[in-house]
Formats: C-alpha cells, sequence, structure tokens
C-alpha cells in the first residue's frame, strides 16, 4: 500500500469499492436480516469450539473505533472447568443478595418475562466465558497512559464482539453480576482494569426456548429531520 507521510506520521491509502444504491439495499437488508435472528440465549450444548472460532470473534470486537484508538479493552478467555466453577460461585453469591434485596421490585417485575433468577448455570455449561475488561488508563513500561472514551468505545467492542459471535453461529449472554470485582480478583487483572460484560459463548442447547419479544419498530426509534 502506498503510504505517504501528513506531518510526521505515516497514513495509508484507503479504499471501499463504491457500491450501486440497489447493492447496498439488498447488503444492508440481508446483513439486517441476519442480525434480527440474534437472541440473547442463556442454555448453552457443551459441543467443543475450536478455540480459533473465539480468537477470530476477539480480533474483530478489536477492530472497534476507539477513543484517540487506545484500544482500551481486555479480553479473558475462559474455557478451564475449575475457574468456570469459581467465577459461577462468585457470581451467584453477588446474584443472590441482589435479588434478595439490592433490586428495586419494579427491576424484578420487568425481569420476570426473561425468567432470570440469581441461578447461573450457564457460567459453567458454556464452554467459553468471555470477560471484558475496561482500561480506565493503560500502561506502558511503568508509565500511565491516558484512555479516552472508554465506555463508548468498550461498548462499540462489544457489540462487534455480538455480532462477531452470531456470524459465527453461536449464541451468548451479556451477564453483568454486580458487583463485578471478583472477576479482577480470579482473573488476576490489575487495578487499571475494571470488569465490564461477562459474556457466556457456545452453541444453543438443541431445544431452547426464548421469550417471545418484539423489537420496537423503526417508527418508534427513528426521529427524522
Ligand atoms: N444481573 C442480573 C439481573 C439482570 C438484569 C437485567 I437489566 C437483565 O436484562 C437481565 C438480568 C442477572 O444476570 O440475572
Amino acid at each position: 500500500m502506498e503510504k505517504k507521510r501528513i506531518e510526521g506520521f505515516p497514513h495509508v491509502k484507503y479504499h471501499r469499492p463504491k457500491l450501486t444504491g440497489n447493492e447496498m439495499v439488498s447488503r444492508s437488508e440481508a446483513f439486517y436480516q441476519e442480525m434480527e435472528q440474534r437472541r440473547t440465549v442463556r442454555e448453552f450444548d457443551s459441543t467443543p469450539i475450536p478455540v480459533e472460532v473465539l480468537e477470530n470473534i476477539i480480533k474483530t470486537a478489536n477492530t472497534a473505533p476507539s477513543g484517540a484508538h487506545k484500544q482500551p479493552w481486555t479480553f479473558c478467555l475462559i474455557s478451564d472447568s475449575e475457574l468456570k466453577t469459581k467465577i459461577r460461585k462468585a457470581a451467584e453469591e453477588e446474584e443472590k443478595t441482589s435479588y434478595a434485596s439490592r433490586m428495586s421490585a419494579t427491576w424484578k417485575e420487568d425481569l420476570k418475562p426473561l425468567g432470570t433468577t440469581w441461578e447461573k448455570p450457564f457460567l459453567e455449561e458454556a464452554p467459553f466465558l468471555i470477560v471484558v475488561f475496561k482500561q480506565s488508563y493503560g500502561m506502558k513500561n511503568g508509565e500511565k497512559i491516558q484512555h479516552y472514551y472508554v465506555n463508548e468505545s468498550v461498548g462499540i467492542a462489544c457489540g462487534m464482539l455480538l455480532s462477531a459471535i452470531h456470524k459465527a453461529g453461536l449464541v451468548a449472554v451479556t451477564h453483568t453480576p454486580s458487583p463485578m470485582n471478583f472477576l479482577s480478583k480470579l482473573l488476576k487483572r490489575p487495578a487499571h482494569e475494571k470488569p465490564y460484560l461477562l459474556i457466556p459463548v457456545g452453541y444453543a442447547k438443541a431445544e431452547t426456548y426464548v421469550p417471545d419479544i418484539q423489537r420496537k419498530p423503526l417508527e418508534d426509534i427513528l426521529i427524522r429531520f
């Protein structure tokens, strides 16, 4: 690729082939239809999955845009059963307290259609757990590196991660046990990394059911000017 220097920083030529209107309509429609099939699934089949699939999924998340291209994320990939058991135990301990006393009555009412409880068997059943950490700041050779728009950057990366999981034919649940600091301890992450999401990944169990929910129509979410 041709390189030129702009104010001392190398730039490379970038090109995307220009598609016709029809081509864009059909590609965007096909992608939408595919993403429309994505559902949060909490029941996993234990069939093993090549680790390369997970590596590709995480590589995809790593293509996300981020503030000043600092890529303020770390992904922990867990397949070890003993570690999964420890994570399940610690998560359930927090969730028990949350469901018993931390969550409001309205919150629990809102969760009724999903059927969630403090029990999290999927943390042991899924062949892989991905724990996403956000880096409040970076560390290189003992020096602090400033990070920007950390929540936005990591949120976008997680969206791309979930899309890649779906594209690979797998399912996931975005689990947020609260508080999540037990994950920092179990995974021995440094102080500048904070747990962001815990995402079990695998094949959906052969016979699995998901709530019969509808997505908001475009008229409800789009305001045209
Ligand atoms: N973190 C809890 C509760 C929970 C909260 C929301 I908001 C959900 O959409 C789903 C669950 C749990 O994982 O059970």
